[in-house]
């Protein structure tokens, strides 16, 4: 990556847990060079696979017509994977009802509002990871040395504690050790939030990085025909996900993670962030799908470690109806053309390709510089991310009845959402080697086992000012909660006000109120909903509304959210969140 321009945090290097044992290493993959992997990706040919539809798995039953719940058991497997045409089936860590129909990302589950839905997650991994990892971060390290730690989060979903998929709950194969957190082998989903698009993926300490480059992610929805229904959105064939992930491969077709730390005497294997040198969508390098004039719902969730993309259609020539983010729909459609997606972060859009002609080939673009914002701007196949090509309506095509509502869900308190009751500073640092090197990352510079310090009270909204210290923009998750940034402000005389957080870690002794002064950038309008994904930008204080209550009825949660093991906040830089930028999350009665 060589060295990059971040602000300098010298905090004295806290000394890092070196735990016993060295660097996993699977495979042969140290030895692949940068230029390798651009030459592996450089020779995949644009545009040939089609873009496949995960399998769709119903999260709920019908009994004499009446819908019910159901229980449903998947499996965490090793397979091989065909991410191109031209490139041999690989292993990868995927999720299925089985191992035949496992796939890359998971099958998509469809929950219903108010249908609970239990899953018995269960791991068939085999004793050695796939990829290199580290355990020199916080890292779940089964005792016996074999067995690949796993847990699994619903993203974006309001459950109890205990089915959260905290870090220290994991499991491997078949039980046979579990983290100090485990304690039930099926998860509970009550499904009682407003409907919209999450997804589920690893939590497992100190290996989340790995575990979702390996695979372990898929899609989520929770549909609630009283609300989607009147609004007409395409659907069935014309309602699609797009799950967009960076991925290196070496030159015998396996996934690549670096063997070699950035800074190998402080972590033999971390990074501070993974950039593939290939862009997957539904587990296909750079695919290709057939359209016809007319318009498609598009689920874009980014599932990358650490890449934003900034994506456009042909250059912004065809727009996006934005109809909701994260978890959420919007108040009402907003049309832009370009949309900037961090990791973890969700975009529900329609595309009209009506207006396109019957031959167009319409490629969907990245803009963002890696790591975002100020690193390089993505190059030739980086700045690719798939090719739609319009078809001529056959006449058997059902016409499109579908619409772009011109309203959607108001949200009583999205735009005022009432009185808070706390206000918290969260601030962000990345601590460097005097040579620039990024050792760790931390929140309000403590770990994640350092004593709680958020402790909302349930059904009640908090103020979170959100500053950012580091060179980086950070894309902030809440379990649980639901947030939006309402105010980015740009603080002033950084450096004073840095090097003073660094040495005092608070901002009000800090003068928080004379640096915050700067200029406001405003919030994007498609970002104006109850999120779980909150983008950080640098040198910036975001002030970010937080709900610990259901944001539909104003209601409180249904269950004891308040139980242990609590939950967490955190980066969703999977690198970063590694180590270790995140912090419980514990909910008061
Ligand atoms: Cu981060």
């Amino acid at each position: 990556m060589g060295s990059r321009a971040r602000m300098l945090l010298l905090n004295g290097l806290v000394a890092v847990l070196l735990v016993a044992g060295s660097v996993a290493t699977a495979q042969a993959a140290a030895a692949t060079s940068a230029q390798q992997l651009q030459q592996v990706a450089a020779s995949l040919e644009m545009y040939v696979d089609p873009l496949p539809q995960m399998p769709k798995i119903l999260g709920y039953g019908f009994q004499q017509g009446r819908v019910v719940p159901v229980n449903l058991t998947i499996g965490m497997f090793q397979k091989n994977w065909k991410f191109h045409r031209d490139l041999p089936a690989t292993p990868v860590f995927v999720y299925g009802q089985c191992a035949d129909s496992a796939t890359f990302p998971g099958p998509t589950i469809v929950a219903r509002h108010d249908v609970p839905l239990s899953v018995t997650w269960e791991n068939h991994l085999p004793d050695r990871h796939i990829l290199p990892w580290d355990p020199t971060v916080p890292t779940a390290i089964p005792k016996s040395g074999s067995g690949v730690p796993t847990v699994v989060h619903l993203h974006g979903s309001a459950h109890p504690p205990q089915s959260d998929g905290s870090a220290f709950a994991w499991f491997t194969s078949n039980f046979r050790e579990t983290g100090p957190a485990w304690t039930q082998a099926t998860y509970r989903y009550p499904n009682v939030q407003p409907p919209g698009n999450l997804w589920y993926h690893d939590h497992a300490l100190g290996l989340t990085r790995a575990n979702l480059l390996a695979g372990l992610l898929g899609a989520y929805l929770i549909e609630k025909p009283e609300v989607d229904g009147p609004m007409d959105l395409p659907c069935d064939a014309d309602d699609l996900h797009l799950v967009v992930a960076d991925r290196s491969f070496n030159s015998d077709g396996s996934l690549f993670m670096n063997a070699t730390g950035n800074d190998p005497a402080a972590h033999p294997q971390w990074q501070p962030e993974y950039f593939g040198e290939a862009i997957t969508v539904n587990g296909k390098a750079w695919p290709v799908l057939a359209v016809k004039r007319r318009r498609y719902r598009l689920r874009v969730l980014n599932a990358s470690n650490a890449r934003y993309f900034n994506v456009s259609l042909s250059n912004g020539l065809l727009p996006f109806h934005v109809v909701g983010s994260d978890s959420s729909y919007l108040a009402a459609p907003v049309t832009v053309t370009s949309l900037l997606i961090a990791p973890a972060e969700i975009f529900d859009i329609v595309v009209d390709f009506a207006s396109s002609s019957p031959t167009a080939e319409i490629e969907m673009t990245n803009s963002a510089p890696y790591p975002f914002p100020t690193g390089a701007a993505p190059g030739p196949r980086t700045g690719k991310v798939m090719k739609f090509v319009v078809t001529a309506n056959g006449p058997r095509d059902a016409p499109d009845n579908s619409t772009v509502p011109e309203r959607e869900v108001p949200y009583a308190n999205v735009a005022s959402p009432g009185p808070t009751s706390a206000t918290r500073y969260i601030a962000m640092y990345e601590y460097l080697t005097p040579s620039g090197q990024s050792t760790h990352l931390y929140i309000n510079g403590l770990r994640l086992e350092d004593p709680v310090t958020e402790t909302p009270r349930s059904g009640t909204t908090e103020l979170w000012h959100v500053i950012n210290l580091t060179g980086d923009n950070h894309p902030l998750h809440i379990h649980l909660g639901m947030f939006q940034a309402v105010k980015m402000q740009q603080l002033v005389d950084l450096q004073t006000f840095t090097d003073c957080m660094t040495a005092v870690n608070d901002a009000v002794k800090c003068g928080v109120n004379q640096h915050a002064v700067g200029d406001v950038v405003p919030v994007p309008d498609h970002e104006k909903t109850w999120k779980n994904v909150v983008k950080i930008p640098p040198g910036f204080m975001t002030t970010v509304v937080v709900a610990f209550k259901l944001v539909d009825t104003n209601q409180p949660y249904p269950f004891d959210a308040s139980a242990e093991p609590g939950y967490v906040y955190h980066c969703h830089i999977l690198d970063h969140e590694d180590n270790a930028m995140i912090r419980p999350l514990k909910l008061l009665p």
